[in-house]
């Protein structure tokens, strides 16, 4: 079978350093929000849909982590070690065939509170160490710029995105990774889904919800949010002034909704929603805030300060490409009431009936993930990249020690021929895919190492026991011939 995909696609896997690295209080690294995140211990399902519920880290929670250097319950503290194991793991990827490797630097590794004068050398050269592994492997290293885990002094200090001061920071931590970088990283993204800080106030916009009064935090919020999307325009023009060739793109939680019936105001509700998950995209690919999103701010009686300069910045660089994740769909109705409810990737929605859903409640849906590149595409126009997707699911090591994952290899192929089949059929321009967690790591939700998306199975509980090696499951070598094949082996009627 000919291939669907193009001859330069990007095959690859994704992480993020406060989900793998640990090494949490060694080489200067300072604490980030990661760090203070106590593990929630969802082992009752039942429970799935209260985790985004209360997501607010207090100043007395933060105090109590500072308190103690127990990994147990703060389990991003040691993640899977990878800062001692990084070069195992990409000659791993590199076995299995990836042309490119997105991971994030920790903000924190490299200035440890945000506000410092000057960056930490052994943070930057570890970077440095690992872009130099995936160059030797011929893997394009893809770098988020923040993912999930702003220095916690600077939440503290300066309240996170939501001081003005943030932009100049993130700024000057930017130019030192662009000054020490440049000419060897093609890719770069700036925030990691950073719809999320509406969704995560704490976890991505460092923002101590309370400290604020009810009734103004969701401005808050946005105030934030327009201090990222300045910062993310500055970072574009900083990368692409010291780097012409460098490509930048945002990176968006693509959350796709179906309205739950044809009634049309399933449909007008269904439309609402999906413009709260566009208008963080529409604001960075074209540079300005669309309209609706300033008249919701209107309506709201909300006053975001921004600047005239602000503005110009943002309209003079929109973004190279659009990456996104995606994970599953869920319904909208007009009135929910009586409707099931299933968790999905920072969200809770309504159920669908006819979907299947993860050990996780997340509902499956690969067609789901052509439909959000179609849209996508006639909406922006712009590249594509599939930044995440993949399957956390519970593995069982069998008594001759195989991992049989067959489950995660019908959930990768069926969603990868979703993308043959955009590209192929539908004409949508897509730059690579990176599976989410092509190593397990610690869940972004629950901190759990449980919730495997792995193709190289780390040997770790919960708990933090375990010896951290690592082991093909059977997903590696399918991964590797996709790989290999150039997508030609999804297609293939023997292999199913
Ligand atoms: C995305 C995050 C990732 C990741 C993934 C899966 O939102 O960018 O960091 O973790 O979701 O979510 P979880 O780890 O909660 O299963």
């Amino acid at each position: 079978m000919e291939s669907k995909f193009p001859k330069e696609f990007l095959w690859g896997g994704a992480t993020a350093a406060n989900q793998i690295e640990g090494a949490w209080n060694i080489d200067g690294k300072g604490l980030s929000t990661a760090d203070v995140h106590k593990f929630k211990d969802i082992t009752d399902k039942s429970q799935l849909n209260k985790v985004h519920e209360n997501c607010d880290v207090t100043d007395e929670q933060i105090q109590e982590a500072l308190n103690t250097d127990d990994t147990e319950y703060y389990p991003k503290r040691h993640g899977i070690d990878y800062y001692h194991k990084y070069k195992d793991d990409i000659a791993m990827f590199a076995e299995m065939g990836f042309k490119i490797y997105r991971f994030s630097i920790a903000w924190s590794r490299i200035y440890p509170n945000g506000d410092d004068k000057q960056p930490n050398e052994k943070g930057l050269q570890f970077y440095e160490d690992v872009i130099h592994e995936c160059i030797k492997h011929n893997i394009e290293p893809l770098i988020t710029l923040s993912h999930y885990e702003p220095p916690l002094t600077f939440c503290t200090k300066y309240n996170g995105w939501y001081s003005r001061e943030s932009i100049e920071f993130f700024s000057t931590y930017v130019k030192t990774l662009i000054d020490r970088f440049k000419g060897k990283v093609k890719y770069w993204v700036t925030f990691n889904e950073i719809d999320s800080i509406i969704r995560h106030p704490f976890m991505t916009g460092g923002l101590i919800e309370s400290r604020f009064k009810p009734e103004d935090f969701e401005e808050v919020m946005y105030q934030a949010m327009h201090h990222q999307f300045v910062a993310s325009a500055k970072a574009i023009e900083i990368i692409h002034q010291e780097d012409p060739k460098a490509k930048v793109g945002c990176m968006i939680t693509k959350l796709t909704y179906y309205p739950f019936s044809c009634k049309p105001c399933d449909v007008l509700e269904t439309q609402k929603r999906m413009r709260k998950v566009y208008c963080f995209s529409d604001t960075q690919v074209f540079g300005e805030y669309p309209k609706y999103l300033l008249k919701a701010y209107e309506n709201k009686g909300f006053h975001i300060k921004m600047t005239d300069e602000d503005l110009a910045i943002m309209k003079k660089n929109p973004v190279d490409f659009v990456s996104f994740s995606y994970y599953q769909t869920s319904c909208v109705a007009a009135n929910p009431n009586g409707l099931e409810t299933t968790a999905g990737n920072t969200t809770i929605g309504i159920k669908n009936p006819h979907l299947k859903t993860s050990e996780w409640g997340w509902q499956i849906d690969p067609t789901g993930l052509r439909i959000a590149l179609v849209d996508l595409y006639d909406r922006y126009r712009k590249p594509l990249f599939i930044a995440e997707n993949g399957l956390g699911a519970i593995d069982t090591v069998e008594a001759d020690g195989s991992i049989q994952d067959d489950y995660r290899i019908e959930y990768m192929k069926q969603h990868l021929k979703a993308v043959g089949q955009a590209i192929h059929e539908d004409g949508v321009e897509v730059m690579g895919y990176t599976v989410w967690g092509p190593i397990d790591l610690l869940s972004n939700s629950l901190s759990q190492i449980s919730k495997r998306y792995g193709m190289i199975y780390v040997d770790l509980d919960n708990h933090g026991h375990g010896t951290y090696t690592r082991k093909k499951k059977k997903s590696f070598d399918w991964y590797k011939k996709v790989i290999e094949t150039n997508g030609a082996s999804l297609f293939d009627e023997e292999e199913r």
